[in-house]
């Protein structure tokens, strides 16, 4: 689209947030197939998302100071100060090699005290081993934070929408375990915010490859916030432990979460039908804002995931949503075919500046 100084900008840019601090997380390993490999969700991703960012004419803003106690409206304050000193005691321990955990409390073993060694602590508050923590993963948590809820403000404050560049990802945090590469719940804290501005309902509808299990228990028990996934049957797929179809919400949140796993190996027909079935949902739950956990690891040469979605669904998956005529808050999760990563974000985006 060609603009000219004396012509109105009648395909307005959208805000994306971005900060340079995302690349402060790098170097990890994940264990992966029975390996310790390189981390799939590298700094790489965020840059390329940017270069795509730039070239379609959206406008990259920098994070607001927005103040750490911010955090706390999701997560547990002790969960917090862990994250933010964990790199810091495991060499003060003169531990070397990785920050990962080793041992979980599964069932039958104690849930109701965490230890206080460095160890015992990682396997408390962490539930994979695919999520290190190098020196800069607070660093660059806190800041992919500080984009969702920046772009939650730019939204609340009257932009359409807005984009969050959120680098680690966040839906698989919740509120005080991390895993799935995720330690701080971008798109939680971006719907809180928007709720403590003052916005009745808000919906967040995760259409990442994998369930997000965070978002969901951060909202289980309430009804001010709808939580609707689209991903792969945990049947099979990552995370496991949560997302299948039964799960719908409880107190006064029951009713208030809606799951619609797809099997793997799913292609844009199914997909599709369930998000025709999510939307119908939003549209029922009639709410003031929507957050998108946005994932493109739905694409059919994604490294670690299984739907077959190709470029061209993306800009149709941003019209879908952008049809709701919702004030909406986009945030970064997922996605692991590098090449087609920045395209694909960049084909939903587009739909909302049409
Ligand atoms: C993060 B996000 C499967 C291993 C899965 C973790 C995947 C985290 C995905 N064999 N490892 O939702 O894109
Ligand atoms: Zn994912």
């Amino acid at each position: 689209m060609r603009r000219s100084a004396t012509q109105p900008e009648v395909f307005p840019r959208m805000k994306a947030v971005y900060s340079p601090l995302h690349a402060r997380h790098d170097g990890g390993v994940e264990l992966y197939r029975g390996r310790l490999v390189p981390t799939f969700e590298t700094p790489e991703r965020a840059e390329i998302i940017r270069a795509a960012l730039e070239a379609a004419g959206h406008e990259l803003l920098p994070p607001r100071e927005i103040p750490e106690s911010r955090l706390l409206r999701v997560h547990e304050p002790a969960f917090v100060e862990f994250l933010r000193g964990a790199h810091a005691r495991w060499q003060s321990e003169g531990r070397e090699g990785h920050v990962l955990p080793s041992g979980f409390p599964a069932r039958g073993l104690r849930q109701d005290r965490r230890p206080a060694g460095i160890s015992g602590s990682l396997g408390w508050f962490a539930f994979d081993a695919s999520t290190p923590i190098v020196a800069g993963t607070w660093d660059a948590a806190l800041a992919a934070a500080r984009c969702a809820m920046t772009a939650a403000a730019l939204v609340h404050e009257g932009q359409r929408a807005a984009y969050a560049l959120c680098r680690p990802p966040g839906h698989h945090a919740a509120r005080s375990t991390y895993g799935g590469y995720c330690y701080l719940n971008n798109a939680a804290l971006a719907a809180q915010y928007l709720v403590d501005e003052g916005r009745r309902r808000v919906c967040v509808i995760d259409v990442d490859y994998h369930h997000g299990n965070g978002t969901q228990e951060i909202f289980w028990e309430r009804d001010d916030v709808l939580f609707v996934s689209l991903h792969g049957d945990p049947e099979t797929e990552y995370p496991w432990f949560l997302g299948y179809a039964d799960e719908r919400g409880a107190g006064r949140g029951a009713g208030h979460t809606l799951n619609l796993p797809l099997p793997a190996g799913s292609g844009w027909e199914a997909y599709r039908a369930a998000l025709d079935a999510a939307l119908a949902a939003i549209r029922a739950y009639d709410p003031e804002a929507l957050v998108v956990s946005l994932g493109v690891d739905t694409f059919v040469s994604d490294p670690i995931s299984s739907f077959k979605l190709e470029g061209r669904h993306y800009p149709l998956i941003g019209a879908l949503l952008a049809g709701l005529g919702l004030p909406t808050v986009v945030v970064q999760e997922g996605g692991y075919a590098v090449a087609e990563i920045g395209a694909n974000v960049a084909g939903v985006l587009g739909a909302f500046t049409a």
